[in-house]
């Protein structure tokens, strides 16, 4: 009797650790899934391919799943140069892009909220970020030690920011921040940085250069897309603001890809 009662407890305490949100994984080429509550899919798991992918494209389905989050470690020490993570997802969890230390490029998903911690520290060669206008947290030391980060889009719908979340960032110059300096003041983006993160970069207020709209006008048309194009294709030397938000085709790299996307949208073809 006792041992049969002993038997119950250690069942319900499997069921007690077992994820509850999580209804069953699997596994769809490279990736591997949780199926969540909601009936979407998170990624657990990049199994890397033997030949090297450059730009890596995560997909917005896997397996007629909608892909909302990116699991914890699941592209840890992965060897691409530019990620692009689908708009799908909502949620990069913890370690998600630990040391991914080839990086240099990452197309953020326009309805992310949440960054967890760690997210993306050691990415030694990430270069720029434009964080989506929906996000609200960043988890803490979630950029730290991205010490070729040189600059970085911030929308005033984040909210929470933890510590030393760019720490170590020491070429961090120019942050484009889309809310008011006295906004600015509360988020404390640089709390408990033990570097001088903060002096040495430079904020700009009141940000609002829009995606394409290359030559900052405020308006979105064909001389935009002929400016990307000369700059796509060596005609003129790309500024840096233009190429950050420049990323039309969102696969993490600027080229004449995006110009002829702008083209086709602008003209209305
Ligand atoms: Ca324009
Ligand atoms: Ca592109």
């Amino acid at each position: 009797m006792v041992k049969r009662g002993l038997g119950t407890l250690l069942v319900c305490a499997i069921l007690l650790v077992m994820p509850v949100d999580v209804l069953r994984a699997a596994k769809d080429g490279n990736y591997q899934y949780d199926i969540l509550s909601d009936g979407t899919a998170e990624i657990t798991h990049y199994y890397q391919p033997s030949y090297s992918v450059d730009h890596l494209i995560i997909p917005q389905t896997i397996d007629g799943y909608t892909v909302t989050s990116i699991g914890s470690q699941a592209f840890s020490s992965c060897t691409a140069t530019g990620i692009a993570i689908p708009d799908t997802v909502t949620r990069i969890k913890r370690s998600a892009f630990f040391t991914c230390t080839t990086l240099e490029s990452v197309s953020l998903p326009d309805n992310l909220k949440t960054i967890e911690k760690y997210a993306f520290y050691g990415n030694t060669n990430l270069k720029r970020i434009v964080f989506p206008d929906a996000l609200e947290e960043i988890g803490e030391q979630a950029f730290f030690g991205c010490d070729m980060l040189d600059s970085m889009i911030v929308p005033n719908s984040l909210k929470d920011v933890a510590w030393q979340v760019f720490e170590g960032c020491d070429s961090l110059r120019n942050v484009y921040y889309k809310g008011t300096e006295e906004e600015w003041a509360t988020l404390r983006l640089f709390r408990s940085n033990v570097g001088n993160v903060e002096m040495q970069s430079t904020v700009h207020y009141k940000f609002d250069l829009k995606t394409g709209d290359t030559n900052g006008d405020k308006t979105i048309n064909m001389m935009d897309a002929l400016r990307l194009y000369a700059a796509t294709s060596g005609k003129i030397s790309s500024e840096p603001l233009s190429v950050m938000l420049s990323d039309i085709h969102k696969d993490a790299q600027v080229n004449m890809v995006d110009a002829l996307e702008l083209y086709t949208i602008v003209s209305g073809a």
